[in-house]
This record gives C-alpha cells, sequence and structure tokens, in this order.
C-alpha cells in the first residue's frame, strides 16, 4: 500500500480539477436552485494569511455541500485592490502601488490555488483597474445627479500621518485604524454620500426580512440610532429689553419634554453660535481646548468641564430663569446643539450639576412644553475624500464659471495617472500631476477647468463588488441586470465582525440605492450573514509580526499538505469563536487523514449489521445539518465518531464510499484520491450527490448505565439518550431491576450517587 503523501495528490488534483473546469458554475447544472456563496474580498497584502483561510475554508466546506446537494452554486471572488497600505508599502519601499498591488495579486492567487477551494476565477473583480472603477465612477455620478453625492465643509476626523479624512468607524480609541496615529479634528472640505437620506430604510425592521445576526442588526441599528424628541425654545433673558419684540431663543433637542419643569440649567457645544455672540476670554481658551478632542473622547469624557456664559434663559415650563453654561458633552452635529439639562432624571446633567454646584430639583414627569417634534439621527453623511493616489478619481471638474460639473458618462473612465509623485506633500499627490489636473470645462469649454484631484473611498469599491462578479466584464453598466435578478441576493455572505458598522451598512445603502434606480428589485443584498471569529498566535495573543507569534499557511501546508490544514481550521472551534492556534492538535488531524487513507485496506464484501447502518445513516444526517448550519466543527467531530466505530470493523464498499462523500467538504484531495484508487470511480468525488439518509436508521440511542449497590457492580440497564439527565426516571428503572431488587431487599436506601449516563449507586 502507498503511504500518505498530500503534496503529490494535492497538486495533482489541483492540476486536473483545473484542466476538466469541474468548478466552473453553471446555472443550467443542478436539480436545485441558485445559490451564491460570498466571502469578503481580501485586501491584496502579498500574504494570504491563516485568517484568510479560516474566512475561505470553512465557507469552501459549505459552498462544495451545497452544491452536492443540487444547488448550482456561484462563488467568486476577488480582490479589494485600492487603499492605503498600497500607498504606503510603495513610498516606503520606491514600487509603484500598482505594480505592488499586481505583483500580490499574482501571489495570492498562486496561494489560494493550495487551498483546493472550488472558486471559480472567471467571475472576478480586481477594483484597482479601469474595468471596475470606471463603475465607480458612474455610480458616483448617479448619486451626484441624485443629490446623494455633494461637497460640504466639516469639522472632519484628521490622520495627520496618513494626511487624510477618516470615518468614525475607522478610529480605534482616538487613533488611525490603519496606522495608529493620534486622531486630531480638522475643518475639511470634502465629498459626502447622503447615506443619512436612507437611515430609516436602514434600520433592521423586527421581524427581520434577512438572516443577519442579531449583534449585527442592534449595532447597526445602535449606529443609524433614531431618535424620536422635540425641539423646544428657551428665551433668552435680556435685562435691557422693555418690550416682546426681538425675542431671541436657544433651541434644544430633547427626548424627554415631560422633564422640562426640571429642567435647571442649559447647556451649549463650544461650537454653538451662542457661544461665538458672547465670546469672553475664558471661553475662548475653553472653545479651543474642546476642539482638540475627537467626538468619541467627548461622549465618553467621566470628568464633565465646563463654564458659565452669563447669560440666563427661561424655563417654559416654570417660566424661572436658569443659566446657559458650555460644556463639550454637549456635541455641535447633534440635534441643535444645546440640550436643556435635567439633573434629576439624566446622568450625564446630574454629573455636571454635582459638579458645579447647579440645582437639582425634581420633575414631575408631565409637563408638556410647546414645541415642535422632531427625528434625530445619530448616523452622519458618509466622508468619502481621500486625499490620497492609489484610488478611483472623483470624475468631477472644477470649473470657475459653472462650479462643479460632472464628467460626461461617455468620457469615463477618468483614468488614474500612473506617473505621480504620490509622497505626502499636505495635498492629494493628484493636484501635483498639472498635465492631469488641467482640462476644458466638459460644460462651458473654458481652458483651465481642474479635475478633483481627490479619490474615493475603498469603501466605496466595496460597497458593491458582488454585483460585478456577476457580470465582470458588462460594458454597459455597473453590472448585468438579468444575470444579476438572477444570482442576486447573496444567499450567504461570510465574514469578519470589524465590518458591521462601516462596509456591510454601506453595501446595504448601495443597494437601496440601486433600487431606487431601478436597477435591482430586492432591499437588501444578502439573506444571510455569517461572521467569523479569530484565531490568535498559540500564545493566546492576536497573531502579530512584532510578536513573533504568526503561524504562516505556506508552512503548515507544506509539512502536512491542504486537506490537514482545512479539516483543523474547520474542527478546532466554532467558526464564530476565538481561540489560539495548536500545533499539538495540528498533528492529531493529520494523523486521522493518515488512518482515513488506510481505512480502504479494510474493505471487504460484508453485510451491514443495524447497528452499522444506524452509525452510517446518523453520521450522513448530521454532517450534513451541520454543514448546513455553519458548525463545521462538530461535522468533523461526527465523521472522527464514524472513522473510530469503521476503525474495528470489516468496512463495506458502501460505507467507504458515504465516507469519503462526506469527507469530501473539508478534505477535497484525499477524498477525490481515494475515490478513485479505492473506490475505482471515474467520476470525481465533488461532482457526486451528497448521500441520503433514511428516518428508519435514526432510531434513538440507548445508553448502558451501571447498577451498584455498596459499590458493588450488580446489574446495567439501557436508557434512552433523552432520559439520562432525569435522576427519578434511572433510579426508578434500576430500582425496579430484579437482579437490583434482590440486593437492596427492602433496605434503608441512605443515599444515592448518579454519575449522568455512566453510574448509579445505591448506599444501604
Ligand atoms: C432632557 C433629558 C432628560 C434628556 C432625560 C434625556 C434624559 P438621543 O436618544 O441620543 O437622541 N442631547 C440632545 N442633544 C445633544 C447633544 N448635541 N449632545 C449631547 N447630548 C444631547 O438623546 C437625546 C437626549 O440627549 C436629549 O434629551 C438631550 O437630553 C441629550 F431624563 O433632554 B435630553
Ligand atoms: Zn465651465
Amino acid at each position: 500500500m502507498t503511504r500518505y503523501f498530500p503534496k503529490e495528490i494535492e497538486e495533482k488534483w489541483q492540476k486536473e480539477w483545473q484542466e476538466q473546469g469541474i468548478y466552473k458554475f453553471d446555472l443550467e447544472k443542478g436539480s436545485k436552485g441558485k445559490y451564491y456563496n460570498l466571502v469578503e474580498l481580501p485586501y491584496p497584502s502579498g500574504d494570504l494569511h491563516l485568517g484568510h483561510w479560516f474566512a475561505f475554508v470553512p465557507a469552501d466546506a459549505h459552498a462544495r455541500y451545497k452544491r452536492m446537494s443540487g444547488y448550482r452554486v456561484f462563488f467568486p471572488n476577488g480582490f479589494d485592490a485600492f487603499g492605503l497600505p498600497a500607498e504606503n508599502a510603495a513610498i516606503k519601499r520606491g514600487i509603484h502601488p500598482k505594480d505592488w498591488t499586481m505583483k500580490n495579486i499574482e501571489t495570492m492567487t498562486g496561494q489560494f490555488a493550495t487551498m483546493g477551494t472550488m472558486i471559480d476565477w472567471d467571475y472576478s473583480a480586481i477594483t484597482c483597474l479601469p474595468e471596475y472603477y470606471t463603475w465607480n465612477q458612474w455610480i458616483f455620478l448617479k448619486m451626484f445627479e441624485k443629490g446623494i453625492a455633494y461637497r460640504g465643509k466639516a469639522l472632519s476626523n484628521w490622520c495627520p500621518v496618513d494626511q487624510t479624512v477618516l470615518a468614525n468607524e475607522h478610529i480605534e480609541g482616538g487613533r488611525c485604524w490603519r496606522c495608529g496615529s493620534e486622531v486630531v479634528q480638522k475643518e475639511v472640505e470634502q465629498w459626502f454620500l447622503k447615506i443619512t437620506d436612507y437611515a430609516d430604510e436602514l434600520i433592521w425592521s423586527q421581524p427581520p426580512q434577512a438572516q443577519w445576526p442579531r449583534q449585527v442588526r442592534e449595532g447597526q441599528n445602535n449606529w443609524i440610532g433614531r431618535s424620536e424628541g422635540m425641539l423646544l425654545n428657551f428665551e433668552i433673558v435680556e435685562k435691557a429689553r422693555k418690550d416682546n419684540k426681538n425675542k431671541e431663543y436657544i433651541q434644544v433637542f430633547t427626548t424627554r419634554p415631560d422633564t422640562t419643569d426640571g429642567a435647571t440649567f442649559l447647556v451649549v457645544a463650544p461650537e454653538h453660535k451662542f457661544v461665538a455672540k458672547i465670546l469672553a476670554k475664558e471661553i475662548s481658551e475653553y472653545v479651543r481646548k474642546a476642539q482638540r478632542k475627537t467626538e468619541m473622547e467627548r461622549k465618553e469624557d467621566r470628568v464633565k468641564s465646563g463654564v458659565f456664559t452669563g447669560k440666563y434663559v427661561i424655563n417654559p415650563v416654570t417660566g424661572k430663569e436658569i443659566p446657559v453654561w458650555v460644556s463639550d458633552y454637549v456635541l455641535a452635529g447633534y440635534g441643535t446643539g444645546a440640550i436643556m439639562a435635567v439633573p434629576y432624571a439624566d446622568e450625564r446633567d446630574r454629573e455636571f450639576a454635582e459638579k458645579f454646584k447647579l440645582p437639582i430639583i425634581k420633575t414631575s414627569f408631565k409637563a408638556k412644553p410647546k414645541g415642535e417634534k422632531k427625528i434625530n439621527y445619530h448616523l452622519r453623511d458618509w466622508s468619502i475624500s481621500r486625499q490620497r493616489y492609489w484610488g478611483t478619481p472623483v470624475p468631477i471638474v472644477h470649473c470657475r464659471r459653472c462650479g462643479l460639473v460632472p464628467v460626461p458618462f461617455k468620457d469615463l473612465p477618468v483614468e488614474l495617472p500612473y506617473n505621480v509623485d504620490y509622497t505626502p506633500k499636505g495635498k492629494p499627490p493628484l493636484a501635483t500631476d498639472e498635465e492631469w489636473l488641467k482640462v476644458k470645462c466638459p460644460r462651458c469649454g473654458t481652458e483651465g477647468a481642474k479635475r478633483d484631484a481627490e479619490t474615493l473611498d475603498t469603501f466605496f469599491d466595496s460597497a458593491w463588488y458582488f454585483y460585478r462578479y456577476v457580470s465582470p466584464h458588462f460594458g454597459d453598466l455597473p453590472f448585468d441586470k438579468s444575470k444579476v435578478s438572477e444570482l442576486m441576493p447573496v444567499d450567504v455572505y461570510f465574514g469578519g465582525s470589524e465590518h458591521t458598522l462601516g462596509h456591510t451598512l454601506y453595501a446595504r445603502f448601495f443597494t437601496k440605492f440601486f433600487k431606487n434606480l431601478g436597477l435591482v428589485k430586492f432591499d437588501e443584498f444578502a439573506k444571510k450573514r455569517v461572521q467569523h471569529g479569530v484565531i490568535l498566535g498559540p500564545d493566546g495573543n492576536r497573531m502579530s509580526k512584532s510578536r513573533g507569534n504568526v503561524v504562516n499557511p505556506d508552512d503548515v501546508v507544506r509539512e502536512y499538505g491542504a486537506d490537514t490544514v482545512r479539516l483543523y481550521l474547520c474542527f478546532m472551534m466554532p467558526y464564530e469563536a476565538t481561540s489560539p492556534w495548536s500545533s499539538g492538535a495540528i498533528s492529531g488531524i493529520y494523523r486521522f487523514l493518515k488512518r482515513v487513507w488506510d481505512l480502504g485496506e479494510k474493505i471487504e464484501k460484508v453485510d451491514l449489521t443495524v447497528s452499522d447502518l444506524t452509525m452510517m445513516h446518523k453520521t450522513i444526517k448530521k454532517v450534513g445539518d451541520d454543514l448546513n448550519t455553519f458548525q463545521f466543527n462538530t461535522a468533523v467531530a461526527a465523521l472522527m465518531t464514524w472513522l473510530n466505530y469503521l476503525s474495528v470493523k470489516k468496512v463495506s464498499k458502501e460505507e467507504y464510499e458515504t465516507y469519503l462523500r462526506l469527507l469530501a467538504p473539508f478534505a477535497p484531495h484525499i477524498a477525490e484520491e481515494l475515490y478513485h484508487s479505492k473506490v475505482l470511480s471515474a467520476n470525481s468525488v465533488h461532482l457526486e450527490n451528497w448521500p441520503q439518509y433514511q428516518d428508519k436508521y435514526l432510531v434513538e440511542e440507548m445508553l448502558q448505565i451501571v447498577v451498584q449497590v455498596n459499590g458493588k457492580l450488580r446489574d446495567t440497564i439501557g436508557i434512552q439518550n433523552s432520559e439520562v439527565k432525569n435522576q427519578n426516571y434511572v433510579q426508578d428503572r434500576a430500582v425496579n431491576s430484579e437482579r437490583v431488587a434482590k440486593y437492596l431487599n427492602g433496605q434503608n436506601i441512605r443515599k444515592v450517587i448518579y454519575v449522568e449516563g455512566k453510574l448509579i449507586n445505591f448506599v444501604v
């Protein structure tokens, strides 16, 4: 018998599958409906790491199972190829971002091949190529046309190292998510997408139309933060004013108008226009300090700070004069930037009142002030301008006469020029390329108009790539509508939990925009979302180069083969869990596959017993159900249990063949090799049907429980699996056994010890 030598068989089959084209997607093939299996597209960092393996391998096992079950599975993949890391790496190493990126894509495509997936690379997208980003520009222009893309000024999170604006969700603990440097606040003119127009539509309804994890739906709903309240006017007290004319007000937004009688002071944000009006030295100092903090810090500040403005307003319910304070716990960009403080009912206000010795009075919770109903959202418009080189150029021309002029659709794409000095200079790199920058205005023909020199946030690229996969070379629109209506929505979308507030929300927003344009008919792009956990280094810490605890999948594949790595990733923990890598466990998996390899030697002509059939059909059901519900680890465990069972008996051809089909989604190479060499099949195991289980063999399992009297074995009794937790039932059955009754003999039972499912001992 030959030895199990993974390297040989894996390369052989990868080549063979490729040549035979067995994974080519065919919408016509299969007895059941289409199934769009999607994994978040990887960033081409140049190295396919374990995180990629963990995202793709179980997803591939799921896809293979679906295909064997008769679905027409569509499993494409591409690369999220624009973005800062390429530019930063290029600056560091003097290689052009495009060359760096394309080289990485080549390397990673090769690494992907070693994984043995059923990905069909004919359906793909590389976002940094004009063929893709021309459609980013098309979508942008449609958004501009509809007023969804607009230019505005905003106090923004600014990364001084990357020299770019950052969205809130790209700040972690006050620091830039990419480079880790401290984020500052800066007023910047930039492009926005009016995602807030879609705030209501983006809120997940109850019950949800799609199967997305509850924590994602709740996380997104909280982020959108729909809040129903009222706008109330507080009259500013002006001692000099005699008449009723020229009254001035400070308007507040409150969700609790019923607490107005308990409002003992007003607080305005440092940026509020009222403050500028009365700016005294002390206040201006305070305002400057506050503006150095990020919004996050201001929300989270435990120690409240503030200054008194010297002014008073009138509480519209009590008629009392109450002081106006400035404090940065009130944010300028939310509501009206001013609040009525009710220290009796609101915790933040109470902290503030206690610190500055302001009155705290009871509210009746019955106050009914006059005001206007108002709905606010915490969600902000999405800033999409990046002052960097490696991205999609914004297809707009700035003309002195016409203002912002869209590049005509027929002139797309606005190609990203190759020879540009992309080192940070405090202005966008594209603005340094005069030749590219200067154009005739497409509207009035004036010379000396300028192209927009900013590029789009890469989250723009990834908000719709799964539409492009369906018809990657389509030339009339971003995607072929008829293909999309056949294949979308996505049936399952695999990815990481870090994309709850950014990427997946943006992708939902684009889908709603596409629906408005009449491009699609559905509301959600993915029916189901499945989020994977994280594999930590062997030392239990996050893998990082600086810690030296990074496990390189290429090394492990070289040592054990891809099938072992695949099985290990499915088996090591529940898919959504976080757990360290274990070298011990991986060699255990390798031994398991060696035993599978040797199992073929035991094939004989034998009749199957009832117990053999029960074991086989139970395993078919278990592995299928678990693959269907993403419980990969317990599916593998069931295969191990069945192997143990088969190892100590003669194995029939039927059992063996069934075993290989169940193993195929997890370990496609070894399953294929044995299917040909031992089952002597001419077909690929991957084109076979998933085995069918028969209900009649799924009878309930009985457990044998030992019965002792004073520690001595007196009987064993069979108890149904479903009853072993019920001690009273087990005890009853044991006492009623004739052989046990003899020893109990009517004596007083002093104590009963029950080891669940194993043993019961009576002490008399
Ligand atoms: C009085 C009051 C009494 C309030 C009470 C709450 C509880 P959400 O749900 O987030 O919309 N608020 C309004 N604008 C604010 C701003 N720019 N910065 C900080 N806080 C602001 O919360 C709305 C509530 O948060 C408003 O209702 C206001 O305080 C405060 F027992 O008014 B409330
Ligand atoms: Zn013009």
